[in-house]
């Protein structure tokens, strides 16, 4: 058991995204300016450095492993069920946390609200007291997200257990998120993050109601995070893309339509950056080699169409990845997140 190790002041957070095809984890996680690897899919290595996160979220076409470079040399440990990496001005930090029996008192599906409140807590703890507590990005994986019916739906109950969990926070300092289902049956939730040393700028989506501020229809506790996080200033850093669907106001668009849903967020994207672009013009208004996509899909049998309408919208010029995993509104087809640079 270890905790990061107090470090001086040092050079501006520096942190790249590289969708690594050729390269093995191995390899990856010897190069001292790596912060994390994350692999994806059944097919991904199990490897026990701490800086390395299995997800079992199937890629569609060949897996690459997701890596974060930031600045030599990266530190990392463990404490309890916290695995974390810092470089002095960036921290990764991962925790997994197995679903307990649920008690009466919470009604059904509480396994995933403790679940959820539990690593919350731990990570909200272990943040607060490292010299990295600034939340900047947070990535939740749950199985059988939209199981339950109601309330009691298992994405409301995570929503419910994950502001347990933060505790007391201020909305206007949430991070960018993302929050998917897997479909392995594993009831453990995997949450990752990204948190800093100095704060970044929480960015919101002109066509989107605040997630924050969703109303009651949506569940009883609205979804704490915000729509995109710019990097601290002075970092070298990309935009921190939360998950985006077709939702427009706090309603669900185009039920059924696939690539209405995927035009839909793509504009959704275009305000984004918009919305970013007025604090940070040099970003680029548009998605291109510096930017980094992640694409869910929910039907399996969907993963084609989408590849197709991403290579007839940005051809080659921007890296992605598809990820057959479920989106926690079930009239949602997909969702993209990622992060956006410059080239
Ligand atoms: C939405 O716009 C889609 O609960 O952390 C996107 C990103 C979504 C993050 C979360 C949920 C979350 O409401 C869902």
């Amino acid at each position: 058991m270890s905790r990061p190790s107090p470090l001086p002041p040092g050079p501006p957070p520096r942190l790249q995204v590289e969708y690594a095809y050729d390269t093995g984890v191995d390899a990856l996680l010897a190069r001292d300016d790596v912060l994390a690897v994350l692999g994806f899919g059944d097919g991904a290595p199990r490897v026990g450095d701490p800086r390395y996160l299995r997800v079992p979220l199937e890629p569609y076409g060949a897996a690459p492993l997701e890596v974060w470079h930031a600045s030599a040399p990266v530190h990392a440990g463990r404490d309890g069920a916290i695995a974390w990496a810092c470089d002095g001005q960036l921290l990764f930090g991962a925790i997994e946390i197995e679903e307990p029996e649920g008690h009466a008192g919470e009604g059904d599906n509480s396994g995933i609200l403790l679940a959820a409140e539990h690593a919350y807590r731990s990570l909200t703890r272990f943040v607060a007291g490292s010299d990295y507590p600034y939340m900047l990005r947070a990535w939740n994986y749950l199985d059988a997200i939209t199981q339950g019916e109601g309330d009691a739906e298992r994405y409301r109950r995570f929503c419910v257990g994950r502001a347990r969990g933060l505790g007391d926070f201020d909305a206007s300092t949430l991070p960018a998120a993302t929050a998917i289902g897997r479909c392995d049956q594993d009831r453990t939730i995997q949450v990752y993050w990204l948190s800093a040393r100095s704060p970044g700028t929480p960015v919101e989506n002109p066509r989107q109601v605040s997630a924050y501020r969703y109303p009651r229809q949506y569940g009883p506790q609205p979804p704490t995070f915000a729509r995109a996080m710019l990097p601290p200033p002075g970092a070298d850093m990309p935009l921190l893309l939360s998950g985006t669907a077709a939702v427009v106001g706090h309603a669900s668009r185009h039920a059924g339509e696939l690539l209405a849903q995927l035009e839909e967020t793509l504009a959704n994207f275009d305000a984004l950056l918009g919305a970013a672009r007025a604090r940070a013009p040099e970003l680029p208004a548009r998605f291109g080699p510096g930017t980094r996509l992640k694409v869910y899909v929910r039907d399996r049998d969907d993963l084609p169409l989408v590849a197709q309408a991403l290579d007839r919208h940005f051809g080659d010029r921007v890296p992605r990845m598809l990820l057959h995993a479920v989106i926690c509104r079930r009239e949602l087809a997909l969702e993209i997140d990622g992060v956006h640079g410059a080239g």
